[in-house]
């Protein structure tokens, strides 16, 4: 079977499946994207494509691979070409992306990205880093001097590893070449991104010299964003089934709900695509989304991830089937998550959280419970913990919390019901379960991954009716497993 290229482009039936409608060759590269991973081609790319396609501008994107070379792969052979399938409840849509114009992958050539991240047509750095891709300890907000690859790049500033010591690479590269700065676009989900972001690349930028950290600090913008789609890691059965559909090939291709937002902070050093005319949001601050977002959706998410993992479910849409789950989500939502947000002016919060529901309930999309379950250490802070705190100074309600974390440690202890290994991807996995393995009595337990302070902090250990309930919830899925602990707590 042919693999999609520019040659084949031409052979595609424009009738099923949209292309794109600007000369590919004219366009010339103004963003760099890091972690050019499956979300950000069908978001971020996704409304470039939209910019292209409807005004045109030198707005391609060199997407960067920052560990491995698989995306170079996928789409090297591909001429940068890939297809956006988005899956619904109504059936599918499918389009030919062609903003993606080269890949790079770090390692391969560390200073040759630096190049390009300074080279004056480079107008925004974006990034997809993930959550622990900030080196930053997530309680705090700063930059974790310590972490391996934070210590590599400030002794080896031309060959970086991490995202930060690239784009303190390119931004001492652009001031020492009298060039001006680049906007630098955080897209990954944690509370003011761009804040955060700041913050670490300032105090790395300090390490090199007081100099840079000024000229950084007064020229660089550092713009925050909510962004949101649903984007499950492709799958060999997606390829097939698109190869099956479109008769070609595409290693590179990704599914996606039809779901799409992105409200960003209207901050910019120069020049950007005109994203407000395709459907992005451009505002003056975007705080209340972004919490609304994290802790409806995401809490949400990595509430039914972990305690559906443990019930035996593979992806979030077969925990949907579940009515105690949907109670649960429902009771989340209703009396933990949503009194602690704020609605965006303008915003209908019911209609919001119902239609939540209705996407984790996508039978198109399977997300698997496991993906989402990584990096828990990175990801609960901004998705619980922030929402605990204001229930506990409140007097509201901590139930599904506590039954949250007590999923999210049984699950880090990295044995199941079933007496199954559990494959825990998290950069604190081995701390965490040998605090689990080293306190086999619960309330211990429970105690000892609380004083873990880069996600509880230093206040939440001493917390006893947030431990105590927590404990309930580690007794009850000892005695019964997690599905009936849940059925028998919830109901629709
Ligand atoms: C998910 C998110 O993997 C995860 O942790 O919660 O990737 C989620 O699908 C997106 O934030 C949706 O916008």
């Amino acid at each position: 079977m042919k693999r999609i290229n520019n040659d084949l482009l031409a052979s595609v039936d424009s009738s099923a499946i949209q292309l794109p409608q600007y000369d590919r060759a004219g366009v010339k590269p103004g963003i760099v994207h890091l972690g050019i991973g499956a979300f950000h081609r069908a978001h971020q790319a996704f409304y470039t494509e939209a910019v292209l396609n409807q005004f045109g501008g030198d707005w391609g994107i060199i997407g960067c691979s920052l560990r491995s070379a698989s995306v170079k792969t996928q789409l090297a052979e591909q001429d940068g070409l890939y297809t956006l399938v988005e899956r619904g409840p109504e059936g599918e849509k499918f389009q030919i992306m062609g903003a993606v114009q080269q890949v790079v992958v770090g390692p391969e050539d560390p200073a040759a990205l630096v190049a390009i991240m300074a080279n004056p047509q480079t107008q925004i750095v974006s990034l997809t880093v993930t959550e622990k891709g900030y080196c930053h300890d997530p309680a705090t907000g700063n930059l974790n001097l310590s972490h391996p690859d934070i210590q590599h790049d400030l002794g080896n500033l031309n060959a970086p590893k991490s995202a930060i010591g690239y784009i303190v690479a390119a931004l001492l590269a652009r001031k020492e070449s009298g060039q001006s700065s680049f906007t630098v676009l955080s897209c990954d989900n944690l509370p003011n991104n761009g804040e955060v972001l700041e913050k670490v690349v300032l105090q790395f930028a300090k390490q090199v010299s007081a100099e840079l950290c000024e000229w950084v600090s007064a020229h660089t913008k550092f713009p925050s964003t909510m962004i949101d789609r649903i984007v499950p890691a492709t799958t060999d059965s997606d390829r097939a089934d698109l190869e099956a559909k479109v008769g070609y090939r595409d290693e590179g291709m990704v599914v996606a709900e039809p779901f799409t937002q992105w409200v960003i902070e209207d901050k910019f050093c120069s020049a950007r695509p005109q994203w407000e005319q395709v459907g992005a949001l451009l505002v003056e601050d975007v705080t209340a989304f972004e919490k609304m977002k994290l802790r409806l959706l995401n809490g949400s998410h990595s509430m039914l991830a972990y305690a559906g993992y443990l019930a035996g479910f593979e992806t979030i849409s077969d925990v949907m089937t579940e009515p105690a789950f949907v109670a649960l989500c429902k009771k989340f939502m209703d009396t933990e998550a949503g009194p602690t947000v704020k609605t965006p002016d303008g915003f209908d919060i019911e209609d919001y959280k119902k239609q939540l529901r209705d996407r984790f309930a996508n039978p198109g999309l399977k997300h698997r419970t496991w993906q989402i379950a990584m990096d828990g250490s990175q990801k609960i802070p901004q998705r619980l913990l922030e929402t605990l705190r204001e229930q506990l100074a409140s007097g509201g309600s901590i139930e599904v919390i506590s039954l949250a974390i007590a999923a999210w440690f049984k699950y880090v202890s990295a044995v199941d019901d079933a007496g199954n290994a559990i494959d825990v991807q998290d950069p604190l996995a081995a701390r965490l379960k040998s605090l689990c393995d080293s306190h086999p009595n619960t309330s211990e337990r429970v105690a000892a991954l609380l004083g873990v302070k880069e996600v509880f902090g230093e206040d939440l250990v001493g917390c006893s009716a947030f431990a105590a309930a927590i404990s309930a919830w580690l007794d009850a899925f000892a005695k019964q497993g997690v599905l009936a602990t849940i059925k028998q707590s919830f109901s629709a």
